[in-house]
């Protein structure tokens, strides 16, 4: 069902439900002012994801890759988490349990003091040596010049998940699990295109989860949702945490 108001049947859902899981993408974060990937003012209308998010784009140009990478950091580092990410930590208050998946990288969720979260695409402050595999979460760097490991010379990349590579397994059945266990999933912020992510919220419709979509417009997947929101998700997420708030001191 399509609308843009919290009806009755959410309403009634988030008084049963048990279990809430967020599935989310960059969206959520477009209010903390870091930019989206696709979309309006998304990062790649100017620049091709294949020519920096993959491996081999890395490998042709590694110093272009780190520089992009340098930046970006720089923007997560000067925002903050929004009224969106505090949202969805306040459900924490009223449900038995509350899961967040998002394919950000820019621990958001984690600043906003979310507990279960789930980091499909990995997380933009943590690096690794792409020969040893050993971590390097703080790197001495001039922005400019990929740095090299301190152990084997390999280059350093960071710990995100490019096109072609696998997402961390571990972490995605534990997110496939908690998705076929709750009881409603809340879809914010992401155009739903990237797998294996997008297989989640369809893994929670399979196994009866109620299916709600936050977005500013229709996505690919607008048509699987049982219900979607369309406004900002630092507007709708708070103006649901309120009614869960009203709800749940009456009772
Ligand atoms: C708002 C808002 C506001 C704005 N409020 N809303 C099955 C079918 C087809 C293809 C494939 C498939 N399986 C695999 C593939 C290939 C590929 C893929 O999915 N391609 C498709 C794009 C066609 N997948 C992969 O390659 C994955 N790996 C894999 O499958 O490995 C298996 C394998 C390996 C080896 C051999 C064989 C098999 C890996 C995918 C990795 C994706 N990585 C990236 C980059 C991460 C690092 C980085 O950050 O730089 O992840 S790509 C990019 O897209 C990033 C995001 O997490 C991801 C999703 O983007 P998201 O979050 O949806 O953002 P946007 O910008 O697209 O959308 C924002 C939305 O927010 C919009 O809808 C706005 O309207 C909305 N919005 N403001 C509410 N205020
Ligand atoms: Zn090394």
């Amino acid at each position: 069902m399509q609308t843009s108001s919290i009806n009755i049947e959410l309403i009634s859902k988030l008084k049963s439900a048990n279990k809430i899981l967020f599935f989310t993408g960059a969206g959520i974060s477009a209010e903390s002012g870091i930019p989206t990937f696709r979309g309006k003012d998304g990062i790649w209308n100017k620049l091709k994801p294949e020519e920096l998010a993959n491996f081999n784009a890395f490998l042709k140009n590694p110093d272009l890759v780190w520089e992009w990478y340098q930046y970006r950091r720089k923007i997560v580092n000067e925002t903050n988490p929004n009224k969106g990410h505090y949202a969805i930590k306040e459900f924490e208050n009223y449900y038995k349990e509350v899961n967040v998946v998002t394919q950000n990288v820019d621990n958001l969720h984690r600043r906003a003091g979310t507990k279960n979260i789930f980091e499909l695409h990995g997380n933009i402050e943590r690096n690794y040596c792409v020969d040893c595999y050993k971590n390097f979460d703080n790197v001495e760097s001039d922005n400019s010049k990929v740095p090299h490991c301190k152990y084997c010379g390999g280059l350093i990349r960071p710990d995100v998940v490019w096109f072609g590579e696998m997402l961390p397994q571990e972490i995605f059945s534990e997110a496939e699990q908690k998705a076929k266990m709750c009881d409603i999933c809340f879809v914010v912020g992401t155009t739903g295109i990237v797998y294996p992510a997008a297989y989640i919220p369809m893994i929670a419709k399979e196994n009866g989860a109620f299916l709600v979509e936050i977005n500013l417009n229709e996505t690919e997947i607008s048509d699987k949702m049982d219900l979607s929101l369309f406004g900002k998700s630092g507007e709708i997420l708070p103006l649901i945490i309120t009614k869960v708030r009203e709800m749940k001191l009456k009772n």
